[in-house]
């Protein structure tokens, strides 16, 4: 069989062009872009930049993404237009094509707290949770104080959003809220929650839970969990392998012991705020 041709730029010459993986930073873009897509009909084509084979590292992506990471997005329509980091794509495909603010807000207040979400998210749920899933995940190099430090940190940041979901729809907008990018960006990680040590479900945090499966249920975000293909331990998919699969069950187990063994030595507590 063949092999694929290398990527070496882009194929678009028209639509956003988007440089992606299979992981949560990833799928907040595409999600948008699924929606948008529904709501105006906006045109764009995915690239999958293998992580695993380093194509984020070579030239002709740095030149798209001198940071070296997924996602990333040309803009034909807009003089080819480049931009990096996922929550300056969302703001940015929002300011451009979301003519009726479907998923942002005219509200001056509303838009900057969408935009203090979105801020949030990055500089604050998105480290820590991306640290907790990798010293989770890492037995037995695993070190048992950075393990529960960052899996305590993130679960914190869902007791914030389970506070600020009270009562509401979505985080931000009057009454009980409206959908917008704010909502986008942190459900990208909040479906990857067991990945990262945050348990078999999302009880402990039940607005953050009633909100996450309203989310999902979004033809438009299946989709963009789907571009450019499905990650194998996003929540659903995560929860029921434990279930079906004795090994992969216990491998989980030892994951959850050394989390368990780190909290206690450390005398951990959890904080929702
Ligand atoms: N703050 C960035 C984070 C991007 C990021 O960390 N991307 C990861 C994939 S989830 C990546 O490309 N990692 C490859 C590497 O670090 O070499 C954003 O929101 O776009």
């Amino acid at each position: 069989m063949a092999a694929n041709p290398k990527l070496n730029g882009c194929k678009a010459t028209s639509g956003i062009e988007i440089f992606t993986f299979a992981t949560p930073n990833g799928y907040r873009p595409t999600i948008l872009l699924e929606e948008l897509k529904d709501a105006y009909g906006l045109k764009y084509s995915a690239q999958c930049i293998n992580l695993g084979d380093k194509t984020h590292k070579e030239p002709w992506y740095l030149e798209i993404c001198p940071n070296g990471k997924i996602p990333a997005i040309v803009d034909h329509d807009n003089g080819d237009f480049r931009l990096f980091e996922s929550a300056a794509i969302m703001n940015y495909l929002c300011r451009m094509y979301d003519t009726n603010h479907m998923f942002y807000f005219v509200d001056f207040k509303d838009s900057t707290l969408a935009d203090q979400w979105l801020f949030w998210h990055v500089g604050d749920m998105l480290p820590t949770q991306s640290y907790a899933h990798q010293f989770f995940r890492s037995l037995p190099e695993s070190d048992a104080f950075a393990t529960q430090k960052f899996v305590g940190e993130a679960a914190r940041s869902y007791g914030v959003l389970n506070s600020a979901l009270e009562g509401r729809d979505y985080l931000v907008g009057p009454n009980r809220g409206t959908y917008s990018i704010a909502d986008i960006a942190n459900f990208a990680f909040v479906n990857f929650s067991g990945s990262a040590g945050l348990g078999r479900d999302l009880k402990m945090w039940p607005n953050v839970e009633r909100w996450w499966k309203a989310i999902y249920a979004r033809p438009a975000v299946k989709r963009g969990l789907k571009t450019p293909m499905e990650n194998p331990i996003e929540n659903y998919t995560l929860w029921k392998k434990i279930e079906e699969d004795e090994e992969f069950k216990q491998k989980e187990e030892e994951l959850e012991a050394h989390l368990k063994k780190g909290q206690e030595q450390y005398k951990y507590v959890y904080q929702s705020v």
